[in-house]
């Protein structure tokens, strides 16, 4: 997936179908000179719903498509028969996405489930045809009912994605590197900060035909949860990654300061994210030498003993394959 495909903010239209209207038709048939009123009742409009769909992974067709409207009601007819219903609308969205109301802000639902639905606006009801009208006083109503109106709003559509490992890392600390040697993704890469300004997505494939999804986000620095960088914009996608890779490169001056801020950060954004599982990646391990890498070895057995950490090389690919199955019993344990 190319950055230009990644869509996870969108506004779009949507209006729910008429009712249509109940009939006032009068009976008529040879010999009955007074049938009576059988003016059916208009249909349903139709409804506005908002479905999950498992295969989609941003909100790219959006972008190419932001009205939808339901169909109308049909109107009644005679015999009292009524109007068809007018056809739902059925909005694809994928896992994950926040449906809200554009004007108020107000979340109307989170579609997380493979089977989630939600009927964002009603249709209107059909009006009612003459026949209902008729009493001893009446016999002969010429009145119906108009159908309601459908209903119709502006919808921001946000997307947290949903991928089983996120990345998160200070600019700079190799995140898009390593997800284009244990992917197949192609994310940009560059000696600067803020290369990345989306979200990648990559499948890792790992022993025995397992893979998992990880996802690359825009780097993170000291003030991201209050708004500094990209961070604060980007730290949603990781509230539903299954386990948080932290990304710090081996010539960092100060490791354990650098995972605190990154932390710190996760925990002033959402406190739950310090709740998930995670693990430590040492990158970039090509640019000490033996006897500095040994040295370095000392340090994290200091400072991170009790967490899971592995020193690794996008370049030298050095414990890739080991990270992708550390990845994988930590995803299933
Ligand atoms: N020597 C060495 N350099 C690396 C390695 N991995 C990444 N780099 C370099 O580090 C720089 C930053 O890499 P990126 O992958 O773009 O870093 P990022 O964390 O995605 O950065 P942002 O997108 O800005 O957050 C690039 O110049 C890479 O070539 C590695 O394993 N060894
Ligand atoms: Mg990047």
């Amino acid at each position: 997936m190319t950055e230009e495909n990644f869509v996870d903010y969108v506004k779009i239209f949507i209006s729910s179908g008429n009712g249509g209207k109940g009939s006032s038709h009068l009976h008529r048939e040879k010999f009955i000179s007074k049938g009576g009123p059988d003016g059916g009742d208009g249909g349903r409009g139709g409804n506005v719903i908002f479905r999950a769909n498992p295969n989609l992974w941003t909100l790219y067709s959006f972008k190419f498509k932001k009205h939808y409207n339901a169909s109308h009601g049909a109107d009644g007819s005679k015999n009292r028969s009524s109007g068809a219903q007018g056809e739902d609308v059925f909005i694809d969205v994928p896992l994950g996405t926040l449906v809200k109301n554009s004007n108020t802000h107000e979340l109307l639902f989170e579609i997380s489930e493979t089977n989630n639905e939600f009927v964002a606006l009603k249709g209107g009801l059909g009006g009612k045809g003459n026949f209902h009208f008729k009493s001893p006083t009446r016999q002969t109503p010429r009145y119906s009912q108009k159908g309601e109106k459908g209903s119709e709003m502006d919808v921001i559509l946000e997307l947290k994605i949903l991928a089983d490992v996120g990345l998160v890392g200070f600019p700079n600390s190799g995140k898009s590197t390593l997800l284009s040697v244990i992917t197949s993704a192609k994310p940009k890469i560059a000696d600067y900060e803020f290369t990345t300004l989306k979200p990648n997505l990559g499948i890792v494939e790992c022993n025995n035909f397992n893979s998992f999804v990880m996802a690359d986000i825009p780097g993170i620095i000291e003030g991201a949860s209050k708004g500094r960088g990209l961070g604060h914009y980007f730290l949603r996608h990781i509230e539903r990654n299954s386990i948080l890779l932290f990304v710090i490169p081996v010539d960092t001056n100060n490791i354990k300061n650098e995972f605190n801020v990154l932390r710190k950060e996760l925990k002033d954004h959402n406190p739950e994210l310090i709740d998930k599982k995670f693990m430590i990646v040492f990158s970039k391990s090509d640019l000490l030498d033996q006897e500095l890498l040994l040295e370095f070895k000392i340090l994290i057995k200091k400072c991170f003993n009790d967490i899971p950490n592995l020193i690794i090389s996008s370049v030298s690919q050095k414990g890739i394959e080991k990270l992708k199955n550390s990845l994988w019993e930590l995803l299933n344990s």
